[in-house]
């Protein structure tokens, strides 16, 4: 899709602050901004390891900066010191089985944590640009098919519950205070970076370490949950669009069309030539307390307002994926068999999707 420039007449460089920097949208998001000629910040945990590994290729090309979303404090001083035109929320614990392991977390940071970066706003420069990571867990038990901006929510999730929250603080500090704040209502929208406790990365890794003989079967929970998937890539485009419009507003990002668990795990083992049903086992430890059975989103309005569309479907994701998973897999780095990714029997934890140590650089200011 052809990029249109940002807002006419700036004439100097725009400052663009991420939280979530570090994660799949994050990355690709920071991307898209340095190809815009942005500056760009982003925000990182303190943590005892590197979390760095997405942003690695643009270290040199951003700077890192310490916070915690769900440290008011942090967020002020950062947005005092950066004086960015535009601030991009996507930090979250965004992971919905931990929700429910972790509720109060859950809260805190996707839910709370967006109050924390609107007061920075808030109380610093008024004109400052927010867009928040609102999700289509928000519709869950989906109450009208397809869901627009205008179907009624449903949250089936502590996870849904703290991004509701998120998104009508987004709404009320745009009506109380004038702010452009704007929500995108993204549905699932993946990547070769997608963290591997996702079930498109865990397919994608899981079939490629089947079709390279590392495991013998892939467990998964609920094969019939349809979902609208899209590729990362693209949506993140669709939130820096939001951004460039004159006035704030809600938006439905979906590609319009649904497929099962099953229809992913049927296309993802077929590009390795096998047979799912031989290898896929269901394990009822990946089956959640409350299911969100049908998305699918109408994304009209960004279309008409955003002229935003996607570029990449089903099939090309899919593919897309479990070539990347092979790719590494038979890389060095991968043929390292104790750093290979996988999920450890017995265990609900899922490992990170990091292969190797990621070598730190770049400039953190604390
Ligand atoms: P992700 O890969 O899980 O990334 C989440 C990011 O949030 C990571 O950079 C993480 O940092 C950071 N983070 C977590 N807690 C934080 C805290 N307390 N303070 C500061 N940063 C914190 O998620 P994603 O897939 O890129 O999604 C981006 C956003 O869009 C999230 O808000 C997600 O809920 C939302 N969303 C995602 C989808 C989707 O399909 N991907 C759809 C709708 C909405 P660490 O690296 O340190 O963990
Ligand atoms: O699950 C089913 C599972 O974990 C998708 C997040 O980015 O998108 C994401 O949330 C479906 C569910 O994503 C396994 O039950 C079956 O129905 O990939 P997921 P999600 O929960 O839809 C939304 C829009 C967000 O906002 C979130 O941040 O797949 N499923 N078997 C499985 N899911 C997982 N993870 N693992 C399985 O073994």
């Amino acid at each position: 899709m052809a990029r249109k420039h940002g807002r006419e007449g700036r004439g100097v460089v725009q400052k663009a602050l991420i939280t979530g920097i570090t994660g799949q949208d994050g990355s690709y998001l920071a991307e898209l901004l340095l190809e815009q000629k942005y500056a760009v910040w982003g925000v990182v945990r303190r943590s005892s390891t590197s979390p760095m590994e997405r942003i690695e290729h643009i270290l040199d090309r951003v700077t890192v900066v310490q916070g915690d979303i769900t440290d008011l404090s942090s967020m002020i001083r950062l947005v005092e010191e950066i004086q960015p035109d535009e601030v991009y929320n996507l930090a979250a614990q965004s992971f919905v089985p931990t929700s429910w392991q972790q509720p109060i977390l859950t809260g805190h940071t996707t839910a709370l944590g967006v109050t924390n970066l609107l007061e920075a706003i808030r109380v610093v420069n008024r004109k400052i640009r927010f867009y928040q990571a609102s999700s289509s867990e928000m519709f869950g038990k989906v109450q009208e098919v397809p869901q627009t901006e205008r179907t009624p929510f449903y949250p089936r999730s502590p996870y849904g519950v703290a991004k509701l929250y998120g998104h009508w603080i987004t709404v009320n500090y745009r009506e109380s205070y004038g702010l452009h704040a704007s929500s995108g209502i993204l549905f699932n929208h993946e990547s070769p970076r997608r963290g591997l406790e996702f079930v498109t990365r865990k397919v994608s890794n899981g079939v490629a370490r089947i079709a390279m003989g590392l495991d013998k079967k892939l467990k998964l929970g609920n094969l019939d949950a349809r979902r609208d998937w899209g590729y990362a890539g693209d949506y993140v485009e669709a939130m820096w669009r939001m951004l460039q419009a004159d006035s704030p507003g809600d938006y439905v990002v979906a590609t319009g069309k649904a497929h099962s668990v099953r229809d992913l795990v049927k296309v993802a083992f077929a590009r390795v030539n096998l047979e799912w049903e031989r290898y896929v086992e269901i394990d009822p430890r990946f089956v959640r307390p409350a299911e969100v059975d049908y998305l699918i989103g109408d994304s009209s309005l960004a279309r008409d307002k955003l002229g935003w569309e996607p570029a990449v479907d089903f099939e090309g994701l899919v593919h897309r994926m479990v070539d990347h998973d092979l790719a590494l897999l038979r890389s060095p780095e991968g043929s390292r068999n104790d750093h290979l990714p996988r999920i450890r029997p017995g265990s609900l934890e899922e490992p990170p999707s990091r292969i190797a140590p990621s070598r730190a650089r770049g400039r953190i200011l604390s």
